[in-house]
Parts: structure tokens; C-alpha cells; sequence
């Protein structure tokens, strides 16, 4: 059965109805980056860039790095629109536009996010790189998807009960990287870390300016949260809705995170764009590896 046109949108020039491009325009190398500026600082190293579109927070450039075709996508802050990307980028890949079915061929799309981050451990300072093997979404995306399969619940199960976890906030899903791009993108110059993936910037990071938090220790209690050596390393607003999706739809991610902030001691950084500029490269050149 096709897919109906009010399930998969396609708007009059044949592109995917938020991402705003067609099937050719995209490379099986996804980076994603959180802020639309962003593309540029990570095409201006590219040999040449031959699509570039805008709509929305979605701005995407197709160009080729070191003879590697790579797409770079702006997603916007935050796991719903990591729901749109992921399931775009999809469609794009796997879904035939003209037949609206779903293709017999399906093809893996390498996910790399580049994204900030703030570090909750004392030892991952300002200004270093981390690579998030597992991670964990506060947000409720995945519980909308059929998703046990990949979900680590032995651990999130740890979790409700190390932070004795509110009912009424939506249950933690712990989720994987993809252990060969982990592979290839780790080294002595990444920190490697489990990421908390946050529904918000302020009250669900711990951050107050006016409003009182359900739980003020929550961010003490995933800094030692531990569970068979791995603890909570970072927080941030994508990863784990990054993870999670990829896994489902047969994709490999992995996310690669520029810490700018400390709030296990107060710090941020004086250099974000340095650091998230080294981090571009660095993840540019460990692709081409
Ligand atoms: C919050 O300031 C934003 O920064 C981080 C968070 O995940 C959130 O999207 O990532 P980006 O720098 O990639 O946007």
C-alpha cells in the first residue's frame, strides 16, 4: 500500500515536506549540527558543495570532504525535531517518492551529530571533546515508538530507582551509539561518555532563574549515578532521540559533543567557537580515516 500524502508530505517540487530536499541532494553521510549556522562552519572546509537549502531551523548543504560525499543538516534544539529529521532523512533514503512505498533496497545512513554539550563530572572539563557511547532520553520520543528492542532498560531501570524518578516526568529510555563509528571516532583525544538527553534547557538541566525545581538534586544524582562503571558524563538536548531513532530505522550515529560549559563547577568557556571548530575538524578527519 502506498504511503498517504497526508502521512508522508511531499511538497510541489517533489522535496520532503520540513527538510525541503529531494532524494539526490543527500549523501550517506549525515553530519547534524544543532545550530543552522553551524553548516557553514563545517562546509567552509569542504572541496566544493553542490546543494544548499534553508527552511525552517533546517539548513542543509550537500558537498564533498576529502573525495566523501557528506550532507550537513542544521536540526534545531531538542528531540521533537530530531523526530522530523530522523524520519526525513529516512524517507529520503528509503522511501520511493513516486510509488510512496517503502523500498526492497534499504540503505544505512552514517548519522554524525556535532553538538554542544555541558559536562556534570569535575574531570570532563570546558573545552574538551566526548564521544557519547550510551545515552539517556528524559524526553518521551522513543515511548511513542515500538522501541524495547533497543532500549537498555537494565539500566534506565537503575536509574528511576538511583534517582527515585517522579512519575509524573516521563520514564528514562537508555539507548547505544553505533559501535563501529564510536570506533572510528574515538581516540586519546575524546573523552568517552554516557549523555543525558534533556526535554529542556532550564528546569530539566537543573538550571534556575526564577522557577523552583520538582528536584534540585536531580543533576548530583546523575553525576553519580553509576552503573557497572559507566556514569553520566554530559547533558545536552539530541543525542539520545538521535540514538534511539537510528537504531529502529536500521542507521549508525554517533554523537560527538564540544563541552563548553562545567556545572559540576560553575564554568563555561571563553572559546566555544575554537573548540566547536576543532571538534568540526577533528570529526571531518576521523571520517576520512
Ligand atoms: C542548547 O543551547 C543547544 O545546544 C546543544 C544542545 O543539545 C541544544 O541543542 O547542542 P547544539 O549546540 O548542537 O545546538
Amino acid at each position: 500500500m502506498p504511503i498517504k500524502e497526508s502521512e508522508l508530505i511531499l511538497n510541489p517540487d517533489g522535496s520532503v515536506y520540513h527538510l525541503n530536499i529531494r532524494p539526490e541532494h543527500l549523501a550517506k553521510t549525515v553530519i547534524t549540527v544543532g545550530d543552522p549556522d553551524r553548516v557553514d562552519d563545517v562546509t567552509k572546509y569542504f572541496d566544493s558543495v553542490r546543494f544548499k537549502t534553508r527552511k525552517r531551523e533546517f539548513h542543509t548543504q550537500t558537498g564533498v570532504y576529502k573525495n566523501k560525499p557528506i550532507t550537513v543538516i542544521s536540526t534545531g534544539i531538542g528531540t521533537d525535531n530530531i523526530d522530523i529529521v530522523l524520519n526525513e532523512l529516512d524517507a529520503l533514503a528509503n522511501i520511493d517518492f513516486e510509488t510512496r512505498k517503502i523500498k526492497k533496497e534499504l540503505t544505512t545512513l552514517d548519522i554524525i551529530r556535532i553538538g554542544t554539550s555541558g559536562s556534570i563530572q569535575n574531570n570532563i572539563p570546558i573545552d574538551s571533546f566526548l564521544i557519547s557511547e550510551y545515552a539517556v532520553g528524559f524526553d518521551s520520543l522513543l515511548h511513542f515508538y515500538k522501541s524495547d528492542a533497543v532500549q537498555y532498560k537494565n539500566i534506565s531501570e537503575a536509574l528511576i530507582e538511583h534517582t527515585q524518578w517522579c512519575d509524573q516526568k516521563s520514564s528514562p529510555y537508555v539507548v547505544k551509539c553505533d559501535d563501529i563509528l564510536f570506533k572510528q571516532l574515538n581516540s586519546d583525544k575524546t573523552h568517552s561518555g554516557f549523555t543525558a538527553t534533556n526535554a529542556g534547557f532550564y528546569g530539566p538541566q537543573g538550571r534556575v532563574l526564577r522557577l523552583a525545581l520538582q528536584d534540585d538534586t536531580l543533576n548530583d544524582k546523575l553525576a553519580n549515578f553509576n552503573f557497572e562503571g559507566q556514569a553520566i558524563t554530559n547533558l545536552e538536548m539530541e543525542t539520545a532521540g538521535i540514538y534511539g531513532l537510528s537504531k529502529l530505522l536500521g542507521h549508525r550515529a554517533v554523537s560527538m559533543n564540544a563541552i563548553i560549559a562545567n556545572r559540576a563547577n560553575g564554568e563555561f568557556t571563553k572559546n566555544a567557537k575554537s573548540t566547536i571548530d576543532s571538534l568540526i575538524h577533528y570529526t571531518l578527519d576521523k571520517l576520512v580515516d
